[in-house]
């Protein structure tokens, strides 16, 4: 019983299962609490309300809380890229799920973005109109599922070489399950994450404690 326990606890550590949601960006509403699924104030043509951390970031949360200054410029910028990095995910990968919080597609007006996971096209001729927030909410397919198993991590680059239009992110989110919540209107940031430092270091003080009563019983 204490031994299964033990595995049971071992197996909570090394599995990724808890990390199952990875959000880049802090959903505070980019950076001025505009609502999600909503209209917005009107951005001046470049807006920044990024935090000192995330213009130091390197993940993509530097491309969060900013409109237009991801791609400087007021016209297309063949070659200038804003890439999500999801880092750190290894190999044991069977479906998978991201959101976005994004403001002001506008693909039929300016041009669409060329977006890829890893590598993968995808389709993202968004029309959201301006100024509009949205969040929305993909499953990955399984070409993008194997590339994450066998890279380890989820690159997602988007493009503006033929496109003129300017947008925002207030974050972008990846979950290592399907249709983890298929509502877009239901942040998916709530009641879940990454666990706190604290609630691992328990763990590994049950299993310590665990380990102890059985060396004792034996
Ligand atoms: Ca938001
Ligand atoms: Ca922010
Ligand atoms: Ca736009």
């Amino acid at each position: 019983m204490f031994k299964l326990l033990s595995i049971t606890l071992l197996t909570m550590m090394i599995s990724p299962a808890w990390a199952a949601v990875i959000m880049i960006g802090d959903n505070d509403g980019y950076g001025a609490g505009i609502a999600d699924n909503a209209n917005h104030p009107p951005f001046t043509p470049i807006y920044d309300g990024r935090t000192p951390d995330e213009v130091a970031a390197t993940n993509g949360a530097q491309y969060t809380d900013s409109y237009s200054t991801a791609h400087p410029g007021f016209s297309p910028q063949t070659g200038t890229t804003t890439t999500f990095s999801f880092t750190g995910l290894g190999s044991g990968w069977t479906s998978g799920s991201m959101w976005f919080d994004m403001a002001d597609f506008q693909a039929s007006t300016f041009g669409a973005v060329t977006t890829t996971y890893n590598g993968i096209a995808q389709n993202w001729s968004f029309n959201d109109g301006y100024p509009s927030t949205f969040v929305r909410y993909f499953d990955l397919a399984p070409d993008v599922i194997t590339s994450i198993n066998s890279l380890g991590y989820l690159d997602v680059v988007i493009e503006r070489s033929g496109s003129g239009d300017f947008y925002g992110f207030d974050y972008a989110l990846l979950s290592d399950n399907y249709a983890d919540d298929t509502d877009p209107y239901n942040d998916p940031t709530i009641g879940v994450g990454v666990p706190e430092p604290a609630t691992i270091s328990m763990l590994f003080l049950g299993l310590a404690l665990l380990i102890i009563k059985r060396k004792k019983l034996n």
